[in-house]
């Protein structure tokens, strides 16, 4: 029997995402298309009848954006939200900023999609005068939290202790609780929850906008699902299915470039 649900959300499309930069720790708005996503994410909620009691999201707009206009469109702006440094995006490290196909055309495609979807290997580190180093607007954290590059492996090792002291306790309390938060932490999230192995997280893209619930037993451990997209065997997306699986394959060709150069390029960065 459900104890707890769960719903997550990736932020609705940024401006990078339509001009197809690497953005990580870099605090970019919504674009249009993402406002109406993050409002859609939120009719979904008031459709399937899902009342919020908390909800999560990370220091970024783009995601704290979608967690409001989610809330408003499902009639619910009195749940508490939350926000963590800890649910932000993967720090992009040496990619911040840069056109992923240029990136590509640069490095090569397989060294770009080691560097987007590894498990362990990061991109170089960000540079320490580069204009999208987030160390200053960090400064309040400890030194040591304020990552120069990530992997994902990187990304769980932070993402989870606000896992297990603030989000696990509140699904402990049977509470239904909202995550607004970005790819690659909830990537990071959905390979402890769903029991994804190193190698098949690779393959684990998460559309913009989408709503995806889970429930969950008292152990919070999830209860399977019929309509789950492989690689993920427990979570529903909310909304139609093709469409979703339609965006979570845009996400992957965000990369792919018409005539790839031969013999992979200069894995060297800058
Ligand atoms: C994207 C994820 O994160 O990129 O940092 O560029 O959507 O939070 O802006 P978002 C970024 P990929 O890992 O899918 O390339």
């Amino acid at each position: 029997k459900p104890h707890a649900t769960l719903i997550f959300s990736r932020h609705g499309e940024s401006q990078w995402n339509v001009d197809n930069r690497f953005t990580g720790w870099v605090d970019v708005d919504l674009s249009a298309k993402g406002l109406g996503e993050a409002k859609s994410a939120g009719g979904l909620l008031k459709s399937e009848g899902i009342k919020v009691d908390m909800a999560f999201t990370s220091y970024l707009k783009r995601a704290i954006k979608t967690c409001d206009l989610a809330l408003e469109a499902a009639d619910q702006l009195h749940v508490p939200v939350t926000k963590s440094w800890r649910l932000n995006e993967r720090m992009y490290g040496a990619l911040t900023g840069l056109d992923k196909k240029e990136t590509v055309k640069k490095h090569g495609a397989d060294q770009v999609q080691i560097w987007r979807r590894s498990f362990d290997i990061p991109p170089p580190d960000i540079d320490e005068s580069s204009e999208f180093n987030p160390a200053k607007e960090y400064a309040a954290l400890n030194k040591a939290d304020i990552p120069k590059t990530e992997c994902l492996k990187d990304t769980i090792a932070r993402v989870m202790p606000f896992w297990e002291e603030t989000i696990a306790p509140a699904l402990k309390s049977g509470k239904t609780v909202f995550v607004a938060a970005h790819g690659n932490s909830i990537r990071a999230i959905l390979k402890f929850l769903e029991g994804i192995s190193d190698n098949d997280i690779t393959g684990l893209e998460i559309p913009t906008g989408r709503p995806l619930m889970y429930k969950l037993d008292k152990e919070l451990k999830p209860i399977s699902c019929d309509e789950a997209i492989a690689p993920l065997k427990f979570g529903k997306y909310l909304g139609n299915l093709d469409e979703i699986k339609a965006a979570a394959e845009a996400v992957k060709n965000q990369t792919k470039v018409a005539a790839p150069a031969a013999g992979g390029g200069d894995s060297k960065i800058m």
